[in-house]
This record gives C-alpha cells, structure tokens and sequence, in this order.
C-alpha cells in the first residue's frame, strides 16, 4: 500500500495526512465517512413522493445512488468530506436593487473549487497502489452531501436542514470525494444542537417549511427563483422581498451564524461587491448577450438569462407596490 521502502501507512495515519492536506487547499474542515445506506431514507422518499422536489427530475432519478451511496462509484468504499466557508457582510439595502444569496457571489463555486479539490483527489490516488480511484463531486451528482457531512463529524443537520458546522455555522460549501483508499472513518456528529430554536422555521417568508427538517422546494424562494422554470405564484413572489437569486433568510437567523459565521478571506471565491445587489431595471431589460458576458461564469446562468429577467420583474412589482402602499397609507384620511 506504501510507497516502497517505507513502512505501510495505517488507515489512521493516511485519514490525517489527507485530512491535513485538504486543510492546506483552503477548505474549512474535512472528514472521512463509510458508504453505509443513510438512515433517512423514509424522509427521502417522503418528500419525493409528496412532490417536494417541484420540477427538479433529476432528484427522483437519483433518489436510489443517494440512498445508498454505495453504489455511486463501484468500488469506492469512503467519502473525504470537506467544507468550504464562502460567508460575506451584506451590503446596505440600496433602493432599486435585487439581493443575490451570499453562496453565488463569486465565480460560480462549481468551477472554483474544481482545482483544490482535483489536487485533494490526486493527494488520495497518491497514497495508494496504482489505480486507487479518487472522485471529487460538488454539488453535480447523486451524493447525499449532508448526510455524508454529517457522518464524517463536521456538524449536525439544522431544522432549516442545513449542515452547521458547530465552529463556523452553515455558510459553507460541501464537496465530497469518493474513494476505495483504505482510510480510517471519523465519529459522526450525533448532537443535535439546534434543541428547542424554531427561528429559521418561523422566519421563512414563503413557509417553506412543513416541519423541522422537511423543505418543500415548491415554496422555498431558492428554489423558485434558481430551479423553477416559467411563471411564480403571484401570491407566493410578493413573499420574496428584494432576494432575485436565491435566499439567506433561514440561516441569517440562525445562531449559530450569528455568532460563529467569519468572512471568508479565500482568493478562490473572492465575492465581487458588484454581484451582491444587481439594479432591477438593468437586469429585467437585459439581453441575452449582455447577460452571457456579464453573467456567464457565475452561479446565475443557471437560471439563464430569462430566469433573471423575470425574477428582476418580479422584484420590481413588489417594490412598485410597496411604494403604492405606503403613498396610499401616508395620503389624510
Ligand atoms: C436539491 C437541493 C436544493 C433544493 C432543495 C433543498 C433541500 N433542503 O433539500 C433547493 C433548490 C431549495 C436548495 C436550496 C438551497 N441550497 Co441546495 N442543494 C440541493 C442538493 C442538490 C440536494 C439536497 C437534497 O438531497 N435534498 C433532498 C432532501 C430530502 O434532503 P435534505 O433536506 O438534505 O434531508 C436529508 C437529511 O436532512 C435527512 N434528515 C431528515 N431528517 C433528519 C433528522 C436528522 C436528525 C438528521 C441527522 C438527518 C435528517 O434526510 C434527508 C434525506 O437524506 C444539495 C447538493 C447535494 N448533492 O446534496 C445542495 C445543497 C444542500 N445546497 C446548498 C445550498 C448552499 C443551498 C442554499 C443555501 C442556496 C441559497 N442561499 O439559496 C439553499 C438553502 C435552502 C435550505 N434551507 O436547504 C448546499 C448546503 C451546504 C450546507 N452547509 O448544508 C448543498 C450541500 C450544495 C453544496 N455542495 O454545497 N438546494
Ligand atoms: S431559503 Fe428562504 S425561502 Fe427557502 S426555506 Fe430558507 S428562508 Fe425559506
Ligand atoms: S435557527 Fe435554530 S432551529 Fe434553525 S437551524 Fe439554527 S439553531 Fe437550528
């Protein structure tokens, strides 16, 4: 298994070289999970079944690889689970703007983080016998990231079923590699620190959730302005408030963020102050073209070019509203 001339590496030593080298490529945390099937898979196939996922297919055709990930690649037999912090100040709310989701105000973490976590990979190919596999995924297939998270001891699953990090709360990415190295598995987290809180339920505009632990995609304003295609729900859209690209309000609530979440000093998602708020006229009129150049490396262009024009739209009428509604409240009676 060693290299030759040295003693063999145990599964314990080569669990901390990996771990220590993945600190050294910039990521806030790693840990080393099995492959078991995860526990809950009757909450899985629950929100499956219930239609929680909304339009997000690929959802159900992986559900079978997410619940035994075992089977994603034949062979691997450990997850390196590592965590990335990407957390920024908010700016000031600026009249005439639509707020972006901390997550994607960077270069588009799919593409940013492919370098450090392909040198992680070949670090773990490299303790081993030739033809070690070693696969990073983030975010991009059929990997229960949180459950794996969770069982590698970097933190619980909160009610707003984020993974927190129990030191830096839960602004951070996850990435996972999967491997057939031999390497010695961590404790999972078993505490459940969010006890008797309920703040992150109670504060989501769109009620997106049914119970602690349990999203329903279809109302969650994420989901709905990154995901979902065609028109919203007028009812559900004047819940949005500024957010034209994703949500922070249940994890800005959340404690364990307030105390613990440290901006990110990492050159690798620098966020640029520009992507934090975009003005709505700009964005609800802007070309196809316009948006490929301005937008095209970044988180955005998932929802395209004609995502962003509605969600511009969508936030323009709130605010037209809002103002109809506080001319309306401040004219005598
Ligand atoms: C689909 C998806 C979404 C959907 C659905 C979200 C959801 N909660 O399921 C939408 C589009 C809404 C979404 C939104 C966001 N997402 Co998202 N998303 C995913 C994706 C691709 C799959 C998640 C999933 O499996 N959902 C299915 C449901 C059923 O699973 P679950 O809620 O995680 O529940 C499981 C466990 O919680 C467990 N469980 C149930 N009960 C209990 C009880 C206990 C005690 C325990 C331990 C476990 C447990 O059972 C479930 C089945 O496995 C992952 C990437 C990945 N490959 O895993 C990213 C991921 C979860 N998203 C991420 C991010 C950053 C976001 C946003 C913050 C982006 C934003 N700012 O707008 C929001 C957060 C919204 C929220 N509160 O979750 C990060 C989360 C990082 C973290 N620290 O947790 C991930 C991991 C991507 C990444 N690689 O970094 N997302
Ligand atoms: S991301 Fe926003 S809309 Fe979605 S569940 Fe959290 S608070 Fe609700
Ligand atoms: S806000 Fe409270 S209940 Fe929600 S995840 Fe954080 S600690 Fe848990």
């Amino acid at each position: 298994m060693a290299t030759q001339g040295h003693a063999p590496l145990s599964p314990g030593a080569r669990a901390q070289l990996v771990k220590h080298r993945a600190l050294t490529l910039g990521f806030a945390r790693a840990g080393i999970a099995d492959l078991a099937p995860v526990p809950h898979q009757p909450a899985l196939l629950r929100w499956l079944e219930q239609g929680m996922a909304g339009t997000m297919r690929y959802m159900h055709r992986q559900a079978g690889r997410r619940i035994e990930p075992a089977t994603i690649l034949p062979g691997a037999t450990r997850a390196v689970v590592v965590t990335r912090n990407y957390y920024s100040e908010d700016s000031p709310p600026t009249p005439g703007t639509g707020r972006v989701a901390r997550y994607a105000r960077g270069r588009d973490y799919h593409v940013a983080l492919e370098p450090s976590l392909a040198e992680l990979a070949r670090y773990i190919t490299s303790l081993g016998p030739k033809g070690t596999l070693a696969k990073p995924y983030c975010d991009a297939g059929p990997v229960p990231e949180r459950e794996l998270a969770q069982r590698a001891g970097l933190g619980w699953i909160g009610k707003n079923t984020m993974l927190i990090d129990p030191e830096r709360g839960s602004y951070c990415f996850l990435a996972v590699i999967l491997t057939d190295l031999d390497l010695a598995v961590d404790l999972p987290f078993e505490a459940d620190r969010c006890g008797t809180c309920r703040l992150c339920l109670d504060a989501c505009p769109t009620h997106a959730f049914p119970d602690a632990r349990v999203l329903d995609s279809r109302s969650c304003i994420s989901y709905l302005t990154i995901e979902h295609r065609g028109e919203v729900d007028p009812a559900l859209a004047t819940a949005f408030g500024d957010w034209i690209f994703g949500c922070d309000i249940c994890q800005e609530v959340c404690p364990w963020n307030v105390k613990f979440a440290e901006v990110a000093d990492d050159p690798v998602l620098k966020p640029d102050p520009g992507l934090a708020r975009l003005d709505l006229v700009e964005l609800s009129r802007i070309s196809d073209a316009e948006f490929r150049a301005k937008y095209g490396k970044t988180a955005l262009s998932r929802p395209g070019a004609s995502g962003m024009r509605r969600n511009a739209r969508l936030a323009l009428r709130f605010t037209a509203e809002t103002a109809q509604i506080a001319e309306q409240d401040s004219r005598p009676e």
